[in-house]
């Protein structure tokens, strides 16, 4: 087991659903420890910026205008495994697809609110924790 960090974005959906307690609690139960937490607007240039690898895709300009929408919760979380295992406890990213007891099979509504973000590889984690936390190195 090795021990990374990883990048989780409470979306606007999440935030409006005051799901933002039972969120940051499955984390801290799956021994992820909360590094650096943040609540704020994303915008516009920031979305396009952070959702840039998906510039080209047919989502791309309604996945920026969701994330624009409302206020989001940006946490570093640290532990083993910290990137698989955020998104196993994320599950799928359509929620008809979510397996039962994942945020997205109990919080999220469709493919576009579907609750939650988490950085999908080592590398990515370490460029959007410098995104969001330039202050954690
Ligand atoms: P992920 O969030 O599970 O990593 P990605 O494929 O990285 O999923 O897509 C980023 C976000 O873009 C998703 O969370 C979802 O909100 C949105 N998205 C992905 N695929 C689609 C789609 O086919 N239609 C609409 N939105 C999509
Ligand atoms: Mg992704």
């Amino acid at each position: 087991m090795s021990k990374e960090r990883t990048l989780s974005i409470i979306k606007p959906d999440g935030v409006s659903k005051n799901a933002i307690g039972d969120i940051l609690a499955r984390f801290e139960k799956a021994r992820l420890k909360i590094v650096g937490l943040k609540m704020l607007n994303l915008s516009e240039a920031q979305a396009r910026e952070f959702y840039a690898v998906h510039k080209e895709r047919p989502f791309y300009n309604d996945l920026v205008k969701y994330m624009t929408s409302g206020t989001v919760v940006v946490s570093a979380l640290e532990g083993d495994n910290a990137v698989i295992k955020n998104r196993e406890i994320m599950g799928a990213t359509d929620p008809k697809k979510a397996a039962a007891g994942t945020i997205r099979h109990d919080w999220a509504e469709s493919i576009d609110a579907n609750a939650v973000h988490g950085s999908d590889s080592i590398e990515n984690a370490k460029i959007e924790i410098k995104f969001f936390f330039p202050e954690l190195g």
